[in-house]
């Protein structure tokens, strides 16, 4: 008999992703997504929608994770045997202008799926979104499974209460209930206002004349960035091994933002040149100034350098993350020269 799956979170990019790979692998896919006034669906259009697609294992069903009775529904009507927690609020800049709401749904909304599998059926596997965030003002270089949490916004607050929830419903009712800890990663899909698919969208535009200027915020943080299609498989592979454990999942390389922008740069062939320091940096292409910093875009309370150790996925899930950052840089580029001109590099 096919699995089935239920994936909350399913129209956002890890979303997408994992429900590729579960789709691939045979999997009876059900899918929740929330009531939006406008479309929510695009990353997952080309799986579920006519005329594109009439997938006979791929259901959607609205939802909400902050409405706990729904939930309590959704689980007993498609009775799964794994679900995925991928659905937050998931913008840590945002976090801090609504954090109460931030909280309902990257915090209780986690309780709620647990109170729902304890009550419902304690066979069905629970994974929970993790991030390094939680680590935040890191206690030890690189991070791994170990590493004491520091949360620095309201968005890693909830998540670290999100994990410590699942490992206490794991080691109270028995509950197959893992944490991935996964630290930033990016695709064609990224949302539009995290920093790599801002600065590859902008840089596009910039080298085709259909943009003058990037505004970035704090260029000198550092983050270890792999590909989303790399992290949903060790998602799969976290649920397939034979004990609930939580794994980090990373690359092991770090780079600032503004090593992001130059590699960028480099691909796309811009020569740029710097000038300044911190808030008064600027970048010129040609004698024109395309980035600058605006102090809006820093946050009250900034998580400067992430570095992760994937040594334990390595040795208990043999996961290693395939795409480099250049390898990750030419997707996103080239998914958004399509876009915007049919070009590719
Ligand atoms: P994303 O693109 O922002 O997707 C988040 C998903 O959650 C979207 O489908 C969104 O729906 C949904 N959602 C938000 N609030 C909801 C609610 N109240 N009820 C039901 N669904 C709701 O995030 P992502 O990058 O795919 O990340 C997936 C998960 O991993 C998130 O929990 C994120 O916090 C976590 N994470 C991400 C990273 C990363 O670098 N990407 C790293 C570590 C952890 P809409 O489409 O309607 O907005
Ligand atoms: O910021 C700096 C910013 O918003 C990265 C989420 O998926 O990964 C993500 O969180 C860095 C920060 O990602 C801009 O200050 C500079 O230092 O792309 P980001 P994030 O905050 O690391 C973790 C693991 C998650 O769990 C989250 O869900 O870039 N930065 N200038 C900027 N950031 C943004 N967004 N916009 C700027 O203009």
């Amino acid at each position: 008999m096919k699995k089935k799956v239920l994936i909350f979170g399913v129209t956002g990019q890890d979303g997408s992703y994992l429900s590729r790979l579960l789709l691939k692998k045979n999997y009876i896919v059900h899918g929740v997504k929330r009531r939006s006034s406008s479309t929510n669906t695009e990353r997952i259009d080309d799986i579920y929608q006519e005329p594109f697609s009439n997938n006979k294992n791929f259901y959607l069903h609205y939802g909400d994770i902050t409405d706990s009775l729904s939930i309590y529904s959704l689980i007993k009507l498609t009775r799964p045997n794994e679900i995925y927690n991928l659905a937050a609020q998931s913008h840590v800049a945002v976090s801090f202008q609504i954090p109460i709401y931030t909280t309902n749904t990257d915090a209780l909304g986690t309780l709620h799926i647990l109170e729902a599998i304890k009550s419902i059926d304690r066979k069905i596997k629970f994974y929970q979104a993790g991030s390094s965030e939680m680590f935040g003002k890191v206690m030890q270089t690189p991070q791994t499974e170990k590493t004491p949490f520091y949360p620095r916004s309201p968005y890693a607050v909830s998540k670290v209460f999100s994990h410590q929830i699942t490992v206490n419903y794991r080691e109270a009712y028995n509950l197959f209930a893992t944490n991935g800890i996964l630290f930033n990663h990016e695709s064609p899909l990224r949302g539009e206002t995290f920093v790599t698919k801002k600065i590859v969208k902008a840089l596009c535009r910039i080298k085709l004349k259909k943009q003058n200027k990037l505004f970035l915020g704090n260029l000198n943080s550092k983050r270890d960035w792999g590909h989303a299609e790399d992290y949903v498989e060790a998602m799969w592979k976290i649920m397939q091994h034979k004990e609930p454990e939580d794994f980090v999942i990373c690359t092991g390389k770090q780079y600032s933002i503004k090593d992001f922008v130059n590699r960028t740069a480099k691909f796309l062939d811009l020569k740029i040149r710097w000038t300044g320091t911190g808030i008064k940096q600027k970048a010129y292409l040609n004698n024109k100034c395309i980035i600058e910093c605006k102090k809006k875009y820093f946050r009250p309370s900034e998580v400067d350098s992430l570095l992760g150790d994937y040594s334990k996925a390595k040795k208990k899930l043999n996961w290693k993350p395939r795409k480099n950052i250049n390898l990750l840089i030419k997707d996103m580029v080239n998914y958004e020269l399509k876009l915007i001109n049919n070009i590719q590099i």
